[in-house]
This record gives structure tokens, sequence and C-alpha cells, in this order.
């Protein structure tokens, strides 16, 4: 059974919207590294987390980068929702950015099964010290050697816009896209463009061939 790991609710029913009965939810609040990008802290948690489960994993780290603000919150989206919440947010796209208020969702997916493929290159095994620290050499292994991990990343760009809409979660209120805020669509509307529905999309594929 392919576990997805996440203490959000929201994120679950949208993989389980894509993925069906084939993903089983685990409640396990991974080790986020400080990070940039989300690849390294998804790949990080990922092979956290299968060394929790014992069995293939799935973590999904995302975030809402507003361009205005160099793509801030981004990696912090979740500390940032906690701490000011979404709306703060808005009010201060509203107040500091001019135009449009561009901005995007993005989403990695990082699948780790304990077994060798190709995982992806750059940048889990990037030789740097944030590599290093999302890399996280498996315990076990006598050599040091990282587990393999394969990401899948997705893209939604829109704008930050006063909130509307009470479906899904999390940012979905402020952000538009197409006319419509996330929080407007259904799960399968949503899916159909969002983030989490690309990256769902080449994992699905990707996994479906998996020997
Ligand atoms: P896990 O780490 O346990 O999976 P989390 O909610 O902390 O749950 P992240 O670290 O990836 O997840 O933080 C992402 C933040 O962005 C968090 O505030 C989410 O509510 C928000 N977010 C992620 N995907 C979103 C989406 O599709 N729509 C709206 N907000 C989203």
């Amino acid at each position: 059974m392919l576990r997805y790991v996440t203490t959000n609710d929201g994120k679950l029913r949208e993989a389980r919207e894509y993925l069906g009965d084939a993903v089983e939810g685990f409640d396990f609040d991974y080790t986020e590294i400080q990070a940039d990008d989300l690849e390294p802290i998804a790949a990080r948690g990922a092979r956290e987390a299968y060394r929790r489960v014992d069995g293939p994993v799935v973590v999904d780290d995302a975030g809402l980068f507003v361009e205005g603000f160099d793509g801030f919150p981004g990696p912090y989206s979740a500390f940032v929702e906690d701490t000011l919440g979404v709306d703060a947010v808005y009010r201060l796209a509203d107040r500091e950015l001019d135009g449009e208020r561009r901005a995007s969702f993005r989403c990695v997916i990082a699948y780790c099964d304990g077994e060798g493929f190709a995982a992806s290159p750059d940048p889990v095994d990037r030789d740097d010290r944030v590599a290093a620290a999302a890399t996280g050499a498996d315990p076990d292994d006598e050599e040091g050697r990282a587990l393999p991990v394969k990401l899948f990343a997705g893209a939604v760009r829109g704008r930050v816009v006063a909130p509307r809409g009470d479906g899904g979660f999390g940012y979905d209120p402020i952000f538009e896209h197409d006319g419509s805020t996330f929080a407007e669509m259904g799960a399968d509307e949503k899916n159909a463009v969002s983030h989490r529905g690309r990256a769902l999309g080449k994992f699905a594929e990707w996994y479906a061939n998996r020997e």
C-alpha cells in the first residue's frame, strides 16, 4: 500500500480524488528543513517518512509564491498561514504591490520506496549544504548512501485576490486562476488545473509503469 504522508486533510482529499484507493493517508509530521526550494524539503521528508512507515511513501510539499514578494511565503507558507493567516497575506499584497499581484502555487511530490531506481538529479543530489541536509544519508547503510527519491513538480499561475469561496483549504480563497479562486472550485475542477493535480498526473503516469 502506498502511503500519502501528510498532516493536511485537504492535500489527502485531493490526492485520493486523483489516485483513488491506490493511496492511503498517513498522518506523520516529518521534519521540514529550511530551504529556498520545495524539492530538498520534500526529498528529505520522503526519506524520513519511508523509514517510519517501512513501505512506499509519497510526501507533498507545497507553497504559494507571490512574484512581487520574490516568492514569499513560498516554502514558509504553512508557517505564515499559522501565524499571520491567509487573509493577512492578501492584505499585505493589496497594500504593497501594484498591478496584478501575480503568484504561483507550486507542489513537489517526493516518492521513496527504499529500492533503487533512477532518482531525480539536482537538487536532491547536489553537493552543497542544503542538499547534504536534504539527502539525510540512510543511517542503516554502512556506506552512508542516501535512499533514492523521485520528484514530481507541478505549478499553476494566478493572482492574489480578496478572499472568495468556501471550498478547498489554505490559500485557496485568495488564489484566483482563470477568473475563479481555487476555493470556488470543486476538488476535481481544482485538480484539473492545480499545482498538485499536475504533480499527481506526472507521478501517476510514472508509478503505473514502475515494476
Ligand atoms: P504537511 O507538511 O503535513 O503535508 P502542511 O499543510 O504543513 O502539511 P506544507 O508544509 O506543504 O503542508 O505547507 C503548505 C502550505 O501551503 C500550507 O499552509 C497549506 O495550507 C498551503 N497549501 C498547500 N497546498 C495548497 C493548496 O492546494 N491550496 C491552498 N493552500 C495550499
